[in-house]
């Protein structure tokens, strides 16, 4: 049978693989671990929420925006929801920013761990049953544990993060996730409500199958450098796919070998994808994975943030 790197079997399930992974670390107590935990159990919930979407009235736009200016939806307000409650519950996450919500919120609790998180990434997508993901990241608290939750917390670089990942809910759904020793891929099995690992081990692929961008943009890109790796993924006859939700962007890239880009525009001049929600989280597991994840020319986990909300021009892969 196949092994992980940590020596595992295919088949084994994310609760059992969490704690063999913990008991490498003798000290360790216990807490990422629940933390990881609560994540699954609160992806199993919004996953069941997906798949019924089309039979009960959670699609639609909700009729407000969120503070990046999108369109909140239902599904991305409940996603929220379950999320911030499985993480208050489990009482591991001192705090939690989503992209969903202005600030950050403070859970009172003395945990050590803070949570970023887009609980349902790939807002356009949510309606005609096309795959969307939840992105999260793992930092320590910088604060003294005894004192308040401050903004500072949060605006740590992506280098600091203690854990990554990301659920893709998809033709099957999957966890996958890094603590800095290789990336791996859970499978949920259905019938059994269990994570199931199924992509041990993850390394990018050496050869550059696909090149993903929303190509409509060409023409507001804001460097010339850009359009210039355009035209070269063309003339290498490198094919083209974009699916505009970015886990599953990432993850066929990730599996396949690929790039994906969310440039600077004139509508987005500091790009679109959110540091702290989105880019940072994939970018952990994209240098586990043996890829590159940069913006403005250097490594984006060297970024320091300077707002929960911050964007950044996104360039990520093989
Ligand atoms: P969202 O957080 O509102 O869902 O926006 C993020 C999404 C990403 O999933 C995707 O890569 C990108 O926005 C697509 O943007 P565009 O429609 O401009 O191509
Ligand atoms: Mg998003």
């Amino acid at each position: 049978m196949e092994k992980s790197r940590i020596d595992l079997p295919i088949g084994i399930t994310l609760d059992r693989f969490i704690k063999s992974n913990q008991s490498q670390y003798p000290h360790a107590a216990g807490a990422l671990s629940q933390l990881l935990r609560d994540l699954a159990l609160a992806s199993k919930v919004v996953n069941r929420e997906i798949n019924k979407a089309g039979l009960i009235d959670i699609m639609g736009y909700v009729g407000q925006m969120n503070s990046a200016g999108d369109n909140q939806q239902k599904l991305d307000l409940l996603a929220n929801t379950r999320f911030t409650r499985a993480l208050s519950k489990g009482g591991e996450a001192g705090g939690i920013a989503s992209e969903e919500t202005d600030s950050f919120v403070d859970l009172h609790n003395g945990g050590k761990y803070i949570v970023t998180i887009d609980p349902l990434d790939g807002s356009s997508n949510i309606d005609v049953n096309v795959s969307v993901g939840t992105i999260f990241s793992i930092y320590k608290k910088q604060s003294p544990l005894d004192e308040p939750l401050v903004e500072q917390d949060f605006l740590q670089k992506g280098r600091l993060q203690i854990a990554a990942g990301y659920i893709l809910y998809g033709s099957s759904t999957m966890f996958v996730y890094s603590t800095g020793n290789g990336v791996n891929g859970f499978t949920y099995e259905s019938t059994l409500g269990e994570y199931v690992l199924s992509h041990p081990d993850i390394q990018f692929g050496e050869s550059c199958s696909y090149f993903s961008m929303n190509e409509a943009l060409c023409l507001d890109i804001m460097d010339q450098e850009v359009l210039n790796f355009i035209s070269f993924c063309k003339e290498e006859r490198i094919t083209a796919r974009y699916i505009g939700s970015l886990v599953a962007d990432f993850h066929r890239n990730l599996l396949k070998g690929g790039v994906f880009l969310y440039p600077r525009t004139q509508k987005y001049p500091n790009g679109k994808l959110r540091l702290l929600f989105e880019s940072n989280a994939l970018a952990f597991l994209a240098e586990q994975a043996g890829g590159l994840a940069i913006s403005n020319e250097r490594p984006i986990l060297d970024i320091q943030p300077t707002s929960i909300h911050e964007t950044a021009e996104f360039y990520v892969g093989t």
